[in-house]
């Protein structure tokens, strides 16, 4: 067998911050390139809460992509939380992907970051996204902007949820990338436990399924988690946690359908997510002003 460093010669491997503005498609992106969901979305902003890390795995390159919350304006604690750990993502990158939305420009998260990029010494590369929804010959004139804005290794359009370009834009980060050998064993997809995506799918199914202020004021945690039948079967407990009592009827629904439809909806992916079946019991809970409570934060992850 080579020495590992003689087999890794020509190997490389670093961390690629995705960051970007809420809802330029940072999340999709990240599971088109992985070919697997594990980081949830939405069309509503500021899905994604957390540092969501996901590997993928090519014959010379190992990348390593931190998927984080989108860069706004942050009001109160959790959103203050949400932010830095997204600003947290950028200085542990070896390299920092920018996503846009071409169709939607939002210019003060887009320069809030353009700011926080300057003199920036690690490659930032450009994906233009959502090229799907506008003229192609409109295109030359944005990447002619923001080639402008900022000395992008790369300027790459893409759609992230028709797959174009994608490879190319891959490509792209892999020889931006420094060398080095693997971070993590060949099979490994995420450093995310199971019980941490399974919340997070039911987070992402009351985004989709509620409005207003509901899926801000939510948070999902996972009481038990238990694998029956070698494996077969899992018996999941989950919590929703609420801001307010008036909150608690909105998700229950009239005779219970809206918990119901969050419940099947989300138990369908999780089963796909872990290839076995799944029993899901939901409660709802309400936990007075969460977002404002560092203690109750915690104890909800963020
Ligand atoms: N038409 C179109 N929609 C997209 C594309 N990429 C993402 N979206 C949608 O944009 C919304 C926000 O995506 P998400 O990945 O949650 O954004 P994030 O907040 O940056 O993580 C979702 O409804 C996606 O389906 C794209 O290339 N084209
Ligand atoms: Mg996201």
């Amino acid at each position: 067998m080579p020495a590992i460093n003689e087999k890794y010669a020509d190997f490389k491997s670093g961390f690629v911050a995705i960051v970007g503005a809420p809802n330029a498609g940072k999340s999709t992106l990240l599971n088109r390139m992985l070919g697997e969901k594990i980081s949830i979305t939405s069309k509503k902003p500021q899905t994604t809460r957390n540092r969501i890390l996901g590997a993928l795995h090519r014959p010379k390159a190992q990348l390593i992509f931190l998927d984080t919350p989108g860069i706004f304006k942050a009001k109160d604690t959790l959103n203050l939380r949400i932010v830095d750990t997204a600003l947290a993502a950028i200085n542990d990158a070896d390299a920092i992907l920018f996503i846009l939305d071409v169709a939607n420009p939002d210019p003060d998260s887009e320069y809030f970051l353009i700011k926080r990029l300057q003199n920036e010494a690690r490659p930032v590369i450009l994906a233009l996204n959502k090229i799907d929804l506008i003229e192609k010959s409109s295109l030359l004139e944005i990447i002619a902007k923001w080639s402008k804005e900022y000395y992008f290794e790369d300027v790459v359009p893409i759609s992230a949820t028709a797959g174009t370009q994608v490879d190319e834009l891959i490509a792209s980060i892999e020889n931006a990338l420094p060398k080095g050998p693997p971070y993590f064993p060949e099979d490994a997809l995420t450093d995310l436990p199971q019980r941490f995506l399974a919340a997070e799918l039911i987070r992402e199914k009351i985004f989709r399924l509620t409005g207003e202020e509901i899926p801000y004021a939510t948070a999902v945690t996972i009481e038990s988690f238990k694998e029956e039948k070698e494996g077969k079967l899992i018996k999941i407990e989950a919590t929703i946690h609420l801001e307010r009592d008036s909150q608690k009827g909105i998700i229950i629904g009239k005779h219970g359908s809206k918990l119901k439809r969050i419940g099947t909806e989300s138990r369908q992916e999780i089963e796909r997510m872990l290839g076995a079946r799944v029993f899901l019991k939901l409660f709802v809970r309400v936990q007075k002003n969460w977002r404002k409570d560092t203690k109750a934060l915690r104890k909800f992850g963020y």
